[in-house]
C-alpha cells in the first residue's frame, strides 16, 4: 500500500501522511472488506482529530452582535473519501478522481512537482479520518456558518439534522471545525455525509437539502459569544439547538445562469478591525500552511485587515488555491467620503486617498504560507475566510463601507471545492461559480467583536 500525498482542507490534502493516516487507511481497507472488522479497529477516532475538540478560541470574531446560523447548504457531492485519490502513482490517482466526479487539473505550472492533491479537492478516506477522526466514502461536504464560534467539544455529528428536498432526514457522518481550525476562527463546521445528488434543482430527479438544522444530542453544540455580541460583554456560552437554515437552491444549478442568480459560494460577512495576530494559530497536527496572517506575508505595514466570512471553500476553479497577491483579480472595496462620494479601489499596491488620508491594499492574507512567489501548487488553507490587509490612516479606512465581488468581466468567481477545474470531465456536472456579491462591512475598530475562551490557559497543540 502507498501511503503519500494526503491532502486536507476541504478534503484537499496537502501533506505527506504521517504513519497515524497510514494506519486509518488500512482501517478503511479493513471496513470495505467487512464491517465486523471495522467495528474492531475503528471505535477510536484519531488522535489528530481530538485536537481540534480542544476548547481553545482565542479572539474568534463573532459576525453578528446575536448567535445565529448565518449558512449552511450542500457544496458539492461524492469527492469526499475517494480511495486511490492520493496514490502515487498520479495516472491511478487522476482515474479514481474523475471516476468519482472529482476534477483533474492539467498543465500546472510549478515550481515544485505537483502532486495528486495539487492536482485535485477530492480528499482520501484517511486525509478525512486525520481531520474529523474517521475515513468516509465519496460523501458530500456541508459546511454550516454560525454568527459566533462554536464550543469545539461539544461538535458531532449526532447535533446536525438534515432534510433532503425528496423528504429523507439525514445525519452527518462527519462534523468538525476542520478547516476552520486556528484559534481566531471555528464558527464554521464541516459536515460529509449523503446529503444529494448532481441534478439541478429544476430537475425532478434532483435531491438537494433544503433545511440544515441543530438537534439536541447527549452533549448539544454550544457557540461561544459576549453578551449583547459587544468586545465588553461577558463571555457566555448559548445552545444552539434550533438555530436553522432553508436552502431553495443546489449548488449544481445551471452554471450559466445570470451571474446575480448563480448558486456557488456567498460572502455573510467582512468586518474590517485594527490588525492582529492574536489566535493565528492552531493545534500541532493542523500547521502546515500557518502563519498566514497579515504581519508574516506584509511585516510591520500591515494596520488593518478585512476578513470575510464565506459560506463554502473559495477557489479560482474548486482546486487551485487563491494566492496572496490576487486582490484585484476577484475583489473590489468601496469607500465613501464624507461628503458621500464613493471611491473605488481596485488596485493592491496603490495609495488611494479618502478626504485626503491615505489608505492601500497590501494584499490578501489568510492564506497559506509567505513565499517570494506563487504558482499553481500554493499551498492555502483552504478555510471559508479570506483576510484584506491593510496600511494607510484609520481617519481614510474608517471610510471602507462595501466588499464587493463582481464574479464577472474581468473578475474571476470563486468556486467550491467541487469546481471544474480546468479540464473537466465530460459530461459530469460541477458545482457553480458564485454569483455577483456586495457585503457591508462591519467597522469593528472600536469594537473588534471577538471572544477569548480558553479554560486551560494554554495555546499549544
Ligand atoms: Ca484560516
Ligand atoms: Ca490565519
Ligand atoms: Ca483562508
Amino acid at each position: 500500500m502507498t501511503c503519500v500525498n494526503f491532502s486536507y482542507g476541504w478534503g484537499m490534502l496537502k501533506k505527506s501522511v504521517t504513519p497515524i493516516v497510514c494506519g486509518a487507511l488500512v482501517l478503511v481497507v479493513l471496513a470495505i472488506g467487512g464491517e465486523a472488522a471495522a467495528g474492531a479497529v475503528m471505535e477510536q477516532p484519531t488522535a489528530t482529530s481530538q485536537q481540534l475538540r480542544r476548547d481553545v478560541l482565542i479572539d474568534a470574531d463573532m459576525w453578528r452582535r446575536r448567535p445565529s446560523m448565518l449558512s449552511g447548504g450542500l457544496g458539492f457531492t461524492g469527492i469526499i473519501g475517494v480511495p486511490n485519490a492520493g496514490d502515487s502513482d498520479l495516472a491511478v490517482a487522476e482515474q479514481a478522481v474523475r471516476d468519482a466526479g472529482g476534477t483533474w487539473l492539467e498543465d500546472m505550472k510549478c515550481a515544485a512537482t505537483p502532486t495528486a492533491s495539487d492536482h485535485t479537492s477530492a480528499s482520501t478516506p484517511g486525509g478525512v479520518a486525520y481531520g474529523y477522526g474517521f475515513p468516509v466514502l465519496n460523501n458530500a461536504g456541508l459546511p454550516v456558518v454560525f454568527s459566533w464560534p462554536v464550543l469545539p467539544s461539544t461538535v458531532s455529528p449526532s447535533d446536525f439534522r438534515i432534510t433532503l428536498s425528496n423528504g429523507d432526514e439525514v445525519m452527518p457522518n462527519s462534523a468538525a471545525v476542520f478547516p476552520n481550525y486556528e484559534y481566531d476562527e471555528r464558527s464554521t463546521v464541516v459536515l460529509f455525509g449523503l446529503f444529494g445528488n448532481r441534478y439541478p434543482s429544476s430537475d425532478p430527479r434532483s435531491v438537494f437539502p433544503v433545511k440544515v438544522e441543530v438537534v439536541p444530542d447527549d452533549v448539544p453544540l454550544r457557540l461561544v459569544g459576549k453578551e449583547g455580541g459587544t468586545q465588553r460583554g461577558k463571555v457566555v456560552t448559548v445552545s444552539a439547538v434550533g438555530m436553522a437554515s432553508h436552502p431553495t437552491t443546489s449548488p449544481y444549478d445551471d452554471p450559466d445562469l445570470p451571474v446575480s442568480e448563480r448558486t456557488g459560494p456567498r460572502l455573510v460577512g467582512a468586518k474590517l478591525t485594527r490588525f492582529s495576530r492574536r489566535g493565528e494559530a492552531a493545534p500541532r497536527a493542523f500547521q502546515n500552511d500557518l502563519p498566514n496572517d497579515g504581519r508574516s506575508l506584509y511585516g510591520g505595514h500591515a494596520k488593518f485587515r478585512i476578513r470575510m466570512l464565506t459560506t463554502g471553500g473559495f477557489s479560482p476553479d474548486g482546486v487551485r488555491g487563491v494566492r496572496p497577491t490576487e486582490f484585484g483579480r476577484y475583489f473590489k472595496l468601496i469607500a465613501k467620503t464624507r461628503k458621500g462620494k464613493r471611491v473605488e479601489i481596485t488596485k493592491p499596491g496603490r495609495r488611494y486617498l479618502i478626504d485626503g488620508a491615505p489608505l492601500k491594499v497590501l494584499g490578501l492574507a489568510d492564506l497559506g504560507r509567505r513565499q517570494s512567489s506563487y504558482d499553481d501548487c500554493y499551498s492555502e488553507d483552504h478555510d471559508n475566510q479570506i483576510d484584506i490587509i491593510l496600511s494607510g490612516s484609520r481617519r481614510a479606512i474608517s471610510r471602507v463601507k462595501q466588499l464587493i465581488i463582481p464574479a464577472q468581466g474581468r473578475y474571476s468567481p470563486f468556486f467550491n471545492p467541487g469546481g471544474p477545474g480546468n479540464a473537466p470531465t465530460p459530461g459530469v456536472r460541477y458545482s457553480a461559480p458564485s454569483p455577483r456579491i456586495v457585503q457591508n462591512v462591519i467597522n469593528g475598530l472600536d469594537d473588534p467583536m471577538s471572544v477569548t475562551y480558553r479554560p486551560w490557559g494554554d495555546t499549544r497543540g
